[in-house]
């Protein structure tokens, strides 16, 4: 078995203006959709964050790719971190999202190669990895504060025609009130059973309140979580921590650094949880130094790939840390391939992350994955079990050959609203 072909897609899908402590959304998010085709004619595919230098070294990855056969992953992804390992951004950075050029490459390359091998073999990627331990997979809202806009086309406008969580999405969301209304439409529209503040926006105060509206309107049993991204000072985490001991399931990333995480951590004795500071396997032995999070949130699009996620659970089980999982705005295939890998991991404790209700598009057949009471199932359709629109697909990435986009920068979004507005590492 041969892979003879790799097509590398980057698209732009319509994203509203939501906010975070970097900035806004732009009103498209990028996305690079990769598909290996085999000398049998079946196409395995992936999909990661867009970003130029992802989307140039994976069309320098083809020469490595093609001819390879999919079932030798491990030493494909040796090629391909001598070869990409040192290249573009290297560092995990400040900001919210991760840019690092070769984990990116080697995920999208791992999950279009096991994608390939379940289509070939009939079987779901998660009987790759393993075997199910679970198929119905519970997802959580993830609410955001956002001045009104659709997004896309419409930008700051907005579809007077929309009903629904549509119709929601696309409204302004600035105090606890609107956060609780937007929670509610989510809840409505697909279920869900958590909710993740994405915090680091507001006044401290008003995002302390808005957590304790949710809990308010939700009651005890649903589980909530902030994420203020680091720019909270050690004093106003601990200050704003006190005031939800006992409200949150996990405090996500309120300061910058394990240094400080471990701090807070250790004053409020609440689970502090990351995506931002304990993000690769070198992190992993200062983080139990440290004792710097007791929750890591995986994602295999910049945890390289989907067996080197099972690689850190190990690592959590062994360490006794908690297991979640990360998200960024995206499609389907992003979701199925989470989907999968939760799965397939035993030590999976929470709800995972995910921007899906905020995208509008879809880039697989049959348009957007279903959620019911918050769950996505896990079938047993073979590898990811989706499959590649390619209408959907040219249409995507003429938005972003129209949008002129081609890396993430929410902080230069912000300064188009706010030409004052500065991006800071600590803001409160
Ligand atoms: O999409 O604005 C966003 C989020 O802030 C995202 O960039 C983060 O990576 O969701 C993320 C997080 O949990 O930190
Ligand atoms: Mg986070």
């Amino acid at each position: 078995m041969k892979i003879t072909d790799m097509c590398v897609t980057p698209i732009a899908i319509s994203d509203p203006p939501i906010r975070n402590s970097i900035g806004i959304h732009a009103p498209y998010a990028l996305r690079t959709i990769v598909e290996l085709i085999d000398d049998h004619g079946v196409s395995g595919i992936s999909e990661v964050p867009g970003d130029l230098d992802t989307t140039q070294a994976l069309e320098e990855a083809r020469e490595y790719v093609v001819g390879a056969d999919p079932y030798h992953i491990t030493r494909l992804l040796g090629v391909l971190a001598r070869r990409f390992g040192g290249r573009g951004t290297t560092d995990r950075g400040v900001n919210p999202w991760d840019k690092r050029t070769y984990v990116h490459v080697a995920s999208a390359v791992e999950v279009a190669c096991l994608d390939l091998i379940g289509k070939t073999v009939g079987r779901p990627i998660c009987d790759l990895l393993g075997g199910a331990v679970r198929t119905r997979i519970p997802f959580a809202s993830y609410l955001f504060f956002k001045p009104e806009g659709a997004g896309g086309a419409l930008g700051f406008g907005i579809d007077p025609k929309a009903v629904g969580w549509p119709a929601v999405r696309q409204r302004a969301a600035a105090t606890p009130d609107d956060i609780v209304r937007q929670a509610r439409a989510m809840v409505e529209a697909f279920g869900f059973q958590a909710h993740k503040l994405k915090g680091g926006v507001m006044e401290p105060d008003v995002e302390v309140c808005t957590v304790l509206a949710l809990r308010e309107a939700f009651g005890p049993g649903i589980p909530l979580r902030i994420d203020p991204n680091g720019v909270w000072s050690v004093e106003t985490a601990i200050a704003c921590g006190k005031r939800l001991t006992g409200v949150l399931e996990y405090y996500e990333d309120p300061v910058r650094g394990q240094e400080d995480m471990a701090k807070v951590g250790k004053v409020l004795g609440i689970p502090m949880a990351t995506n931002m500071y304990t993000t690769s396997f070198e992190d992993i032995p200062r983080s139990i130094e440290l004792g710097a999070e007791s929750i890591i949130l995986s994602d295999h699009h910049f945890w390289g790939g989907l067996r080197s996620s099972l690689d850190l659970a190990a690592v959590c089980r062994t360490f006794g840390r908690g297991l979640s999982m990360h998200s960024n705005s995206h499609l389907g295939i992003s979701l199925m391939a989470m989907a999968h890998l939760a799965a397939a991991v035993p030590n999976l404790d929470f709800s995972l992350d995910t921007h899906y209700p905020w995208q509008s598009e879809e880039v697989v057949v049959g348009g957007p994955i279903e959620f019911d009471g918050g769950v996505v199932r896990v079938g047993n359709a073979p590898g990811l079990g989706v499959e590649l629109d390619h209408e959907a697909l040219a249409h995507l990435h003429d938005n972003y050959t129209s949008s002129g986009l081609t890396i993430r920068d929410d902080a230069a979004e912000m300064r188009k609203l706010d030409p004052k507005w500065e991006a800071k590492l600590t803001r409160w």
